[in-house]
C-alpha cells in the first residue's frame, strides 16, 4: 500500500502546475462564497426562449466575471454529492453508487479541513434534512465547522415547492445564517428548487415552458429561470448588507438536469436534426463562473472539470498546493493542460471527443481516427485509477 502512495505521489509531482502570479492570493483573506447550482447546464447560458432569456442574472454576472465555457460536471450516481467530493478533495467519486455512503469514514486532505488550518469558518447551507446523501456523517470527514440543514430554515408549505424550501427564500434567509459567522468564512450554498421534476408555482414562472414532447425539459426552463432570479436576490442583499465587497464567489452547475431520455426534445431545443454520443458529452458541460468584485470579464475557452476547482479556489486564496494531492490543476496556470475526463472514461480535449470507443473532432463532432484520441488515453485512466486507489485503499492515511 505504501507503494501505491509513492505511485501516486509521483504522478501528482509531474503534474503539478505552478499558479498564475497575477492571480495567484488575489482573493487572500476574502471571504469565500461557493454556489452549488442545482443541474444547471452550459446549454442555457447566454441563450432565449422564446425572445426571452433563460438566464439574465448569470449572464450579467459572467460579464463581470471569469467564465469558463468549456468546464464540465464529472458526476456518477452520487450527483450532487459527486461533486461536493469533486470539490472538496480533487478526488473522482465512485464510478457507481455514492462515495458519501461508501468512504465517510476516510481520511481526507479537503478544502474545508484546508481552509479551518488557515484561520476560517467553514460551513454548507442547504435547507434538507442532515442525512441525505449521508451528508451529517460526511461532512464531519470533510471537516466543516457547521451544516445549516433543514432545521436552520422556516420551511412551510407557502414558501415550499418540489424538493423543499423554494430558492429565493433559501437564500434570503441565509443572509443572517452568514452574517452569524465569524470571519473569514468558506461557505458553500446548495440550491433545490432547479431540481428534477422541475416544480414550479405560477407566481414564479417567470418564463414560458418550452415546447416540446419532453415535459421534463419543458419545465426546466422556468425553474432555471427562477433559479438565476433566486441567485440575483441573493447577490443585492449582499450588496445591500455591505458583504458582497469582502467576498470572492465561485458559481458551478453540479451536474446534468436533462438526462438523455430526452434528446429528442433536446434536439428540438439546440436546432439539431438528432444527437450523437459527442452531443451528449457537450451536454455535460456545467457552468463555472469565479467573481471577484472589481475584476473584469474573461471567457476561458480550455477544457475542464470540477477535479480543478479545489487547486484553483487554493491558488486565488494564496494557498501552496505543491504537497497536496489532488487530480485537477488550477484554472488560471497559464501551463494547465486543456483536458477533462468523465466518470464514464470519456475525456475531452482542446480538439478531440472520446466516448463510447469513438474519437470526434471537437470543433464540429464529426467522427475521426480512434489514434487522434489515443494519446489522452494513459492520463484519463491514470487520473480514475489512481484517484480510485487512494478512495479504496483511504491511501490518505498514510500521507
Ligand atoms: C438534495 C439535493 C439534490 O439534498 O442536493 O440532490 P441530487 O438528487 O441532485 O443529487
Ligand atoms: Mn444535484
Amino acid at each position: 500500500e505504501s507503494s501505491d502512495i509513492d505511485e501516486v505521489l509521483r504522478y501528482r509531482n509531474e503534474n503539478y502546475k505552478e499558479p498564475d502570479p497575477d492571480m495567484n492570493g488575489i482573493a487572500n483573506g476574502k471571504n469565500v462564497i461557493v454556489l452549488s447550482l442545482e443541474s444547471l447546464q452550459s446549454f442555457v447560458i447566454n441563450e432565449s426562449l422564446n425572445g426571452e432569456e433563460i438566464t439574465p442574472f448569470l449572464n450579467s454576472l459572467i460579464k463581470e466575471s471569469y467564465y469558463f465555457d468549456n468546464f464540465y460536471h464529472q458526476t456518477a450516481q452520487g450527483k450532487t454529492s459527486d461533486s461536493e467530493f469533486l470539490v472538496a478533495n480533487s478526488l473522482f467519486g465512485r464510478d457507481s453508487g455514492a462515495v458519501f455512503f461508501t468512504h465517510a469514514g476516510n481520511k481526507f486532505n479537503s478544502l474545508p479541513e484546508i481552509f479551518n488550518e488557515s484561520g476560517y469558518y467553514t460551513s454548507v447551507m442547504h435547507a434538507n434534512n442532515k442525512s441525505f446523501w449521508n451528508r451529517d456523517m460526511m461532512y464531519l470527514s470533510l471537516g466543516y465547522n457547521k451544516f445549516f440543514d433543514i432545521n436552520s430554515y422556516d420551511v412551510n408549505e407557502e414558501n415550499s415547492i418540489g424538493w423543499g424550501l423554494k430558492d429565493k427564500d433559501f437564500f434570503e434567509q441565509s443572509i443572517d445564517l452568514l452574517k452569524s459567522q465569524p470571519e473569514p468564512y468558506y461557505t458553500k450554498f446548495i440550491t433545490l428548487t432547479n431540481h428534477f421534476p422541475f416544480e414550479l408555482g405560477e407566481e414564479d414562472k417567470l418564463i414560458e415552458e418550452f415546447d416540446s414532447n419532453s415535459g421534463t425539459l419543458n419545465r426546466y426552463f422556468p425553474t432555471v429561470r427562477y433559479m438565476d432570479h433566486a441567485v440575483e436576490v441573493f447577490f443585492d442583499r449582499l450588496k445591500e448588507e455591505g458583504m458582497y465587497e469582502d467576498s470572492i464567489f465561485i458559481l458551478y452547475g453540479d451536474h446534468y438536469g436533462i438526462s438523455e431520455y430526452h434528446h429528442r426534445a433536446m434536439s428540438k431545443f439546440l436546432g439539431k436534426e438528432e444527437l450523437t454520443p459527442f452531443d451528449h458529452v457537450q451536454l455535460q458541460r456545467v457552468p463555472m463562473i469565479v467573481h471577484i468584485p472589481g475584476q473584469t470579464n474573461e471567457v476561458n475557452h480550455s477544457v475542464s472539470g470540477q477535479i480543478d476547482i479545489k487547486p484553483t479556489i487554493m491558488h486565488l486564496l494564496g494557498m501552496d498546493t505543491k504537497e497536496d494531492i489532488q487530480f485537477g490543476s488550477d484554472l488560471f496556470s497559464p501551463d494547465r493542460q486543456s483536458f477533462a475526463v468523465l466518470r464514464d472514461r470519456s475525456f475531452v480535449t482542446d480538439a478531440f471527443v472520446y466516448t463510447k470507443g469513438s474519437c470526434y473532432l471537437k470543433t464540429d463532432g464529426t467522427e475521426t481516427d480512434l489514434e487522434n484520441c489515443e494519446p489522452f488515453f494513459e492520463k484519463a485512466n491514470l487520473d480514475l485509477d489512481l484517484s480510485d486507489k487512494i478512495l479504496y485503499g483511504d491511501l490518505l492515511r498514510f500521507y
